[in-house]
């Protein structure tokens, strides 16, 4: 968000903030985090004595076109983790707390029609873009395998899909020949080596989604977006807390996060670097990650799933490498960016990433039959 973004967007929250369930006396909103989708802010009120916090995002309707579906996925979800976290210490910290409105929404609709919703602001707990060592990978495998096993009995009807073909490679495909050829920034010219690189992989790009829609593997319900800093750590004891970001929880494969979090927390840089020198592909990483994210998953995994383990971890960079370069020759529209080219470091940091798996996948299959 840019400063002035953030400032008619936290006017517009001040004018709907008592319209949700919250008690007491708001004593700052401040925005918060670094998500490239949502708006996000954080406030403080007083409640008798108490500083409680609450976060609030007002939702991107451009990327999520009906808000007000994406609020009854996760209502859904919320609830049925929480139900599995009965027992269990910290509940609400461990699963968000959606927030409702007075009239009982989910959600409050702002003077501009914006959507905002409310949830209990997780306290102690940090993001990161960066794994810190092999511990922290295992811990972060293991939750998103968790987080998996908490929904694969939902029940009810099939989740909404937010974003309908989010992960489909082929569309993403053909709306990145479409931008190459209008080339409505003329920017084009300044990223041919990726754009190559792009193309030379587009075939090969379809495996996950073709393996799905043939039904070699199986549908299941996932969170579609678990890159690091969606999964909040306990800041004083390190353990994966909560997964966060549930906007595209949807039915998917187990391997579109496997995948995601292959690409980001098996990295030797940020997705964003513009310095690319100790850019790559962390076996050690790797190997704890998966070993974690195994240690729940392998009680549902059918075989075919073990079989694309290396290949999730491409196939999800290669997506991404892809819609942050359609993004940039379309004009950086999706995206928040912070700079001209962020969204082209972002999709070269992303390619690098594939080209040091692919130096290393012999390696990285024998270490996942090792696991397995
Ligand atoms: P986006 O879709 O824009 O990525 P996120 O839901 O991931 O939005 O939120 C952005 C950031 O805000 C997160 O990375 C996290 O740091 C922070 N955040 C969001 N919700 C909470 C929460 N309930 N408690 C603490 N931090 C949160
Ligand atoms: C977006 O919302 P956020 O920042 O957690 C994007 C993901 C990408 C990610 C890349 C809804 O995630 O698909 O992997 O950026 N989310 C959406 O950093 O498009
Ligand atoms: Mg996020």
């Amino acid at each position: 968000m840019t400063d002035s973004g953030a400032n008619s967007k936290q006017a517009l929250l001040r004018t709907i903030l008592d319209r949700f369930f919250i008690y007491g006396d708001l004593e700052t909103l401040i925005p918060f985090g670094n998500g490239h989708i949502n708006d996000t802010f954080v406030s403080t009120w007083n409640q008798g004595g108490n500083r409680l916090h609450y976060t609030h995002q007002r939702i991107n309707e451009r990327v999520f076109t009906r808000p007000d579906e994406v609020m009854e996925n996760i209502l859904r979800v919320t609830r049925h983790i929480r139900e599995k976290l009965e027992g269990a210490g910290d509940r609400s910290r461990r699963v968000l707390t959606v927030i409702p409105a007075r009239d009982g929404k989910p959600f409050v609709r702002d003077p501009e029609g914006g959507w905002w919703r409310s949830y209990c602001f997780i306290e102690n707990a940090r993001g990161g873009d960066l794994a810190s060592s092999p511990e922290e990978a295992a811990l972060l495998g293991k939750s998103v395998g968790r987080f998996q096993n908490q929904l694969a009995d939902i029940g009810g009807e099939r989740l909404i899909e937010t974003i309908p073909g989010f992960h489909n490679m082929e569309t993403r495909y053909t709306r990145f020949h479409q931008a190459l050829q209008r080339d409505e920034f003329g920017r084009a010219g300044g990223c041919r080596g990726e754009i190559e690189f792009l193309l030379e992989n587009e075939k090969r790009g379809s495996l996950l989604i073709r393996s799905l829609w043939e039904g070699t593997i199986p549908e299941r319900i996932c969170h579609n977006d678990t890159k690091m800093n969606n999964i909040l750590l306990d800041e004083n004891t390190g353990e994966a807390l909560c997964i966060i970001d549930l906007d595209t929880v949807m039915p998917g494969t187990s391997l579109f996060d496997l995948g995601d979090l292959i690409r980001s927390v098996a990295t030797r840089v940020r997705e964003d670097a513009q310095d690319l020198s100790g850019a790559g592909f962390d076996m050690a990483l790797f190997r704890a990650l998966v070993g974690g994210y195994l240690s729940e998953a392998r009680f549902f995994l059918v075989p075919a799933e073990y079989t694309l383990i290396c290949e999730s971890g491409r196939n999800m960079t290669q997506i991404m490498a892809l819609r942050f370069l359609t993004d940039y020759l379309e004009g950086d529209h999706y995206y928040h960016t912070e700079r001209p080219l962020h969204n082209l470091d972002r999709c070269r940091s992303q390619i690098a990433l594939i080209r040091s798996m692919d130096n290393q996948w012999e390696e990285a299959e024998k270490t996942v039959k090792e696991l397995s």
